[in-house]
């Protein structure tokens, strides 16, 4: 079993998908092992994607999710880091497969409702952003 980390995004939060996506990412087989409701302040936004900056949609993906409260998750699965980029799709909803979230629910490649981490060492670093190493490790 393996654990990665999730973030509704405030487009998700703030157009009442919360339910739908978190029924459809059960439905796929992940377990919710901790979740809150919380908004990230501009300091907190610009530490957790600091590996962006500098690129052209910094600016938009900072403020996007300063907008409003995001749902940050951790969830369990075998294989879930991997597993998890599947079920989310492509970064641009157009290019998502079909059946993907990002597919299902996205509306422009910035507000494209979920965050996924994208390998087990973000995994580690963007869970213990949110959640405390104790309360989720074990
Ligand atoms: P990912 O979320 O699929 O891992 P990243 O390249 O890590 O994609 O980008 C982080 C987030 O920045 C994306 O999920 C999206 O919200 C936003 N983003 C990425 N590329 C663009 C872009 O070209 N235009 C606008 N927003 C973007
Ligand atoms: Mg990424």
């Amino acid at each position: 079993m393996e654990l990665t980390f999730a973030n509704l995004k405030p487009d998700c939060v703030e157009r009442n998908l919360t339910g739908k996506v978190i029924d459809f990412i059960e439905s796929k087989g992940f377990e919710i092992i901790k979740m809150q409701k919380m908004r990230l302040s501009k300091i907190q936004a610009e530490e957790f994607y600091k590996d962006h900056v500098g690129k052209p949609f910094y600016k938009g993906l900072i403020e996007m999710m300063t907008s409003g409260p995001c749902i940050p998750m951790v969830l369990k699965k075998k294989h879930a880091v991997e597993e998890f980029r599947k079920i989310i799709g492509n970064t641009d909803p157009e290019k998502a497969e079909d059946g993907t979230l990002r597919h299902l629910y996205g509306t422009t490649v910035r507000r494209n409702v979920i965050h996924g981490s994208d390998c087990e060492s973000s995994a580690l670093r963007e869970i213990t952003f949110f959640f405390s190493f104790v309360d989720v490790i074990h």
